[in-house]
């Protein structure tokens, strides 16, 4: 089963759509592994978005990820990689998807509601980051018949 990195950034925090966004992702049939409520420091933030590092939006983003906390998650399931991605919509909030969740929830770049590792090498390197071997539980969910064959 993949595994995927999901982050409720500090405006979906902030505006307590905290419970109903992990709903998407408990609704459609992932299965949740690992979750941590926490501030970023601006080294974490720093880390995470490395591959932003010089770019004019870099001072704005990691001042607005630093602003508050998250919700930090590993979610479990079928290509749940691809598929929380697809769940997110585009990056623009204006060109996400109605049905989607930045579609449904936001208006604006800089404040996008969710963060969600976009390959399998950035979801391990970006787990690593927020969670120790020990915070993740393998956890046999009664319903799992039910969601994959
Ligand atoms: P995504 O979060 O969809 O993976 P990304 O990795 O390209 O998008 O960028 C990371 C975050 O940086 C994104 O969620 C919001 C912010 N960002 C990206 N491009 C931006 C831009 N042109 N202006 C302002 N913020 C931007
Ligand atoms: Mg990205």
């Amino acid at each position: 089963m993949e595994r995927t990195f999901l982050m409720l950034k500090p405006d979906a925090v902030q505006r307590g759509l905290i419970g109903e966004i992990i709903s998407w992702f408990e609704k459609k049939g992932f299965q949740l592994v690992a979750m941590k409520f926490l501030q970023l420091t601006p080294e974490m933030a720093a880390e995470h978005y490395a591959e932003h590092g010089g770019k004019p939006f870099y001072p704005g983003l990691v001042a607005f990820i630093t602003a508050g906390p998250v919700v930090a998650m590993c979610w479990e399931g079928q290509d749940v990689i691809t598929v929380a991605r697809e769940m997110m919509g585009a990056t623009n909030p204006a060109k996400a998807l109605p049905g989607t969740i930045r579609g449904t929830y936001a208006v604006d770049t800089g404040r996008n509601v969710i963060h969600g590792s976009d390959s399998p090498a950035a979801a391990e390197r970006e787990l690593a980051i927020y969670f120790r071997p020990e915070d993740f539980f393998n956890w046999d969910r009664s319903l799992a018949p039910w969601f994959t064959e």
